[in-house]
């Protein structure tokens, strides 16, 4: 379609063209939509059918009951919410507003965070588009909805082959009444690795106009030069920069005098002074016990005048109890779940807090039928995911040893499993203590969080300990992401590198100690645009050129599998999934008023060339498909 644009075009034609043809004529790139979209939804269906989905157990596709939703009429008005108080007064009346209030504010983290945590990121558009509208008038007190950012835009892309830009402004028409909130890494975005300057500006601009309205930025090195673009940024789209110190260690064990009540105050302060509207505590493990959470909050209260905003992971099981001590200290605003998406390495949950705050002078404003009834909807949801599930089973101590982000630990799990090491991950989990003591005792969180889990690893994999990593280290190769953390590539870790771990490390590499933002070269947008367009014919928007910005080989083999299956959020997440039984019917909405009827018929014998015909009925029609077996 590209060259028939360009033959077909009225300059091309008069030989009114010079080389900024391709460049100034942006109707090369407007293509027909191609409309087979019944065949490629077949050719996914088909495919998970036979060939299953990875990272589930190939297995008879189980029977899950239809969720349960709330039992309201969505007839009625979306009350106003926090989103008009920011609308309507601006960053820094929100924040006014913030300190005005009474009762401890809520975030919910179900969409982000808590399926992050809890089901390694795998939860789809469409299961929380079937519930965003009982969110809005249910949860329409919350202060706001975490549901962007952090791992979903990599594993949207990468593994839900769906947009996750698409996710954000759907939902954003579905509650148009509450903050939304996300995660950003700093100068990593929401990938692993520091990016170019105006690729972090032209991705916080598109987020915002997205519908982004609190971002918050961390850097996993606590390094607050890899945050300073970022929220500079977003203070320039008139959004909220809740910047954030990430927690790790203990600030009441002496031992650990690394990371002191100072040194988060120090930072804080630091953070008020670029420009922070909020204040966040990030305790991205779950580390923050209820005295050390008193504690630091009422300091970090004294020491600025930000509103403080506390995120921790109920891995230890002693969430609630340090929500309960940071209220009373005077936090503002908490991160909690869904009672049936909480705990564990998820975040505390809502309900029980709920409970546990009725009758104090901060209790929480909420409805609790309707938490609860929100909770049944996504217990149901979360069984569609079993095989996502980290295992975990009850509360875990030992995260005070090893200290895993809760967002890493059914990550690195997977990846454990995909190496072969499923069966060493108590293994692994020790392992990676100790590499974050052979680095010095680092902050935790992704990416560094993965450059600690890759060395785990391959520490694991390849017999390796403290010593034999000084005296073999020479002739080893590490991998990339340990090498580019050595390197500086992710920015300066508090109190330096080890240096003669670093020299083991880089052997004649050099390493940078200036914001890796300096050195890169900017983004040329243009030239990714065109590149694209051409590759793939067809259009690309500003999002689409970021992602691919962000994640090139991710966003190229997105667009070829919607190139080969078009647009599969449509479909709901069990045949997502398990693909259909013989004789299962389903209906999909693949667009406002357009449903397909889809029913398997037959599966037919394998053929000399490893192929099956897969027999259908599309709206009553036969239609047969040929299907690579590949199991
Ligand atoms: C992320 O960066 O994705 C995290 O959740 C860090 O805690
Ligand atoms: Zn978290």
């Amino acid at each position: 379609p590209f060259l028939e644009n360009v033959v077909k075009h009225t300059k091309f034609i008069s030989g009114d063209f010079d080389t900024s043809f391709i460049d100034s004529t942006p109707e090369l790139f407007e293509f027909p939509i191609r409309k087979d979209r019944g065949t490629k939804l077949l050719n996914y269906i088909g495919n998970v059918t036979l060939n299953g989905f990875p990272g589930i157990e190939k297995q008879k596709k189980p029977i899950f009951v239809q969720p349960t939703k709330p039992n309201i009429s969505l007839k009625t008005d979306i009350p106003a919410g926090t989103k008009q108080i920011l609308d309507s007064r601006g960053a820094d009346g929100l924040v006014e507003w913030i300190k005005e209030q009474q009762n401890v504010l809520i975030t919910d983290t179900t969409f982000r965070d808590a399926h992050q945590s809890l089901l390694a990121t795998r939860v789809r558009s469409q299961d929380m588009y079937q519930i965003a509208d009982y969110n809005a008038r249910l949860l329409h007190n919350f202060f706001s909805f975490e549901l962007w950012g952090g791992a979903t835009f990599d594993v949207a892309y990468r593994f839900l082959k769906e947009d996750p830009w698409a996710r954000l402004e759907k939902l954003r028409e579905q509650m148009p009444n509450v903050l939304f909130q996300m995660l950003l890494r700093g100068a990593n975005a929401v990938g692993y690795k520091n990016y170019p300057d105006n690729l972090i500006r032209e991705f916080i601009k598109e987020s915002a106009n997205a519908g982004v309205d609190v971002f918050r930025i961390f850097d996993s090195l606590n390094w607050i030069k890899g945050m300073e673009i970022a929220i500079d940024e977003v203070r320039q789209t008139g959004k909220i920069a809740e910047a954030a110190v990430c927690y790790t260690g203990d600030i009441l064990d002496d031992s650990r005098a690394k990371y002191t009540v100072q040194y988060y105050k120090d930072m804080a302060k630091e953070l008020e002074a670029q420009g922070a509207h909020i204040l966040a505590i990030k305790d991205m493990a779950g580390l923050l016990k209820p005295e050390a959470a008193y504690r630091l909050v009422s300091e970090l209260k004294d020491a600025t005048n930000l509103p403080i905003h506390l995120h921790t992971h109920d891995t230890s099981g002693n969430g609630i109890y340090t929500y309960a001590k940071a209220i009373e200290a005077g936090v503002d605003i908490i991160d909690t779940a869904l009672g049936s998406m909480s705990g564990l390495t998820s975040q505390p949950s809502i309900n029980s807090l709920y409970y546990a705050m009725k009758g104090s002078k901060r209790e929480i404003k909420a409805d609790i039928e309707a938490l609860e009834q929100l909770s049944y909807y996504w217990e149901d949801v979360r069984s569609f995911y079993s095989d996502f599930e980290s295992g975990m089973k009850s509360p875990h101590s030992e995260i005070y040893v090893h200290e895993m982000p809760g967002g890493q630990y059914s990550n690195l799990q997977q990846q454990a499993k995909a190496v072969g090491l499923g069966d060493r991950w108590e293994e692994v989990k020790k392992m990676y203590s100790r590499v974050n003591m052979l680095f010095g005792d680092i902050v935790k969180v992704t990416p560094s969080s993965k450059v600690v889990g890759d060395m785990a690893l391959f520490m694991v994999q390849n017999d390796l300990n403290e010593e034999n990593i000084y005296t073999r280290g020479l002739s080893i190769d590490f991998p990339d992401s340990v090498v580019e953390l050595f390197q500086g590539y992710l920015g300066q870790v508090h109190g330096g590198f080890p240096q003669e771990l670093q020299k083991v490390i880089l052997k004649d590499k050099e390493a940078i100690t200036v914001r890796p933002g300096e050195l890169l070269e900017p983004v040329d947008f243009n030239q990714i645009q065109n590149m694209l367009s051409q590759k793939f014919n067809r259009e690309m928007s500003k999002q689409d050129v970021l992602a691919y910005a962000l994640y090139p080989k991710v966003f190229e083999d997105y667009l070829s599998a919607t190139d080969s299956f078009g647009d599969i959020s449509v479909l709901d997440t069990p045949t997502f999934l398990y693909g259909l039984k013989l004789g299962e019917e389903i209906e999909v909405e693949i667009e406002k008023g357009k449903t397909l009827i889809i029913k398997l018929i037959e599966i037919g014998e394998p053929q000399h060339d490893g192929t099956r015909i897969l027999y259908f009925e599309l709206n009553g029609q036969s239609r047969e498909l040929v299907i690579q077996d590949l199991t």
